[in-house]
C-alpha cells in the first residue's frame, strides 16, 4: 500500500486551521490537509514538507507526527493509503515562503467552528475535531469506490 501524508497547519491558537480546496486528482473538489505520496528514499517528515509546499507555497520548519490513518477503498487497490498525520502551529516556527494558489490546490484559511465537512472526506468529521483537541488520531477506515464510507474505528496496533 502507498504511504501519504497529510498535515494541518493551525494559526491564532488553534482557533484557526488551513484547508486546501484540491482542483484535480484525487480527492479533487474536497477541503482537505495538505500531502501526498511519499518518493524515493525520502522520510515520511520530508515527504510532508515536501507535499505541503507544494500545494500551499509554505515551507514550515516544524510539524509534529499525531497519528497514522489507513484508507481502504473497495476495488480500488490503487487508491489504498496508508497516511502519516501531521499538525503543525503557523504562530511559533520559522516559515519561509507565502500562502499561493497552485494548479493543485487553493489554500483557504477557516475558522475551526466553519470547517466544511459538507465538502470534505465523510470520515474527517470523525477523526478531525478530536486531532484539533490534541489527540491522537489512529484509524482506519473502509470506502466503496465511489469513496463513500463505508466503515472504520480506532486501530491501536498503528501506536
Ligand atoms: P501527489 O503525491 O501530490 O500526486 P495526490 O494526488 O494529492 O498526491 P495521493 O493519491 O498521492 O494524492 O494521496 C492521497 C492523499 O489524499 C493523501 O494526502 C491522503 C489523502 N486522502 C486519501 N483518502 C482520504 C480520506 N478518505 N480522507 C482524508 N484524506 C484522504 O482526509
Amino acid at each position: 500500500m502507498k504511504l501519504t501524508t497529510l498535515c494541518y497547519l493551525f494559526r491564532n491558537e488553534r482557533k484557526e486551521i488551513l484547508l486546501g480546496l484540491k482542483k484535480r486528482g484525487f480527492g479533487k473538489n474536497k477541503y482537505n490537509g495538505f500531502g501526498g505520496k511519499k518518493e524515493g528514499n525520502e522520510t515520511i517528515e520530508e515527504t510532508a514538507k515536501r507535499e505541503f509546499e507544494e500545494e500551499s507555497g509554505l515551507k514550515l520548519s516544524k510539524m509534529k507526527r499525531v497519528g497514522t490513518i489507513e484508507f481502504i477503498y473497495e476495488n480500488k487497490e490503487e487508491w489504498d493509503n496508508k497516511c502519516a498525520i501531521f499538525v503543525s502551529d503557523f504562530d511559533n516556527q520559522e516559515i519561509k515562503g507565502s500562502i499561493q494558489e497552485t494548479e493543485e490546490c487553493n489554500p483557504i484559511w477557516f475558522q475551526v467552528r466553519d470547517i466544511p465537512y459538507s465538502q470534505m472526506w465523510e470520515d474527517d468529521s470523525i477523526w478531525l475535531p478530536l486531532l484539533i483537541q490534541g489527540n491522537d488520531v489512529f484509524y482506519r477506515f473502509f470506502f466503496d469506490s465511489n469513496g463513500k464510507l463505508l466503515n472504520g474505528g480506532k486501530v491501536d496496533e498503528f501506536k
